[in-house]
């Protein structure tokens, strides 16, 4: 973030007149969420492949791959997202795999 102090002289003979000016601007970038896919022992490597591309815009190489990772080490980051598209994303995952009968996993918490 830019910003800073500007000294501002008052221009008369006491020193003690000068002031200093807040220039920083007073504004927060929102917070930002990850988005991660948790492994389990049910759901198909093929349906969790589908997932990434669907709703998340991975080719097929990189959703095979971000797959792969949670299949290995249990869980695998797959976005950094607004807290509303974050909430979106968890429940387009949950709803889907809710519906074809599997117990994937899809969480987000702040970055
Ligand atoms: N472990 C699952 C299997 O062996 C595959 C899997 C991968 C499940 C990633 C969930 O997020 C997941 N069929």
């Amino acid at each position: 973030m830019s910003g800073g102090k500007i000294f501002m002289s008052t221009e008369k003979e006491d020193p003690s007149q000068d002031f200093l000016v807040e220039t920083r601007p007073k504004t927060k970038r929102p917070p930002l969420y990850k988005v991660m896919l948790l492994n389990d022992d049910f759901t198909p490597m093929e349906f969790v492949v589908l997932v990434l591309e669907r709703f998340f815009s991975k080719n097929s190489t990189q959703a095979f791959e971000i797959m792969l990772t949670v299949h290995k080490k249990g869980l695998a980051l797959v976005g950094i997202f607004s807290h509303e598209v974050a909430e979106t994303k968890v429940s387009q995952v949950m709803d889907f795999s809710r519906r074809n009968q599997h117990p994937l996993q899809c969480t987000m918490e702040k970055e």
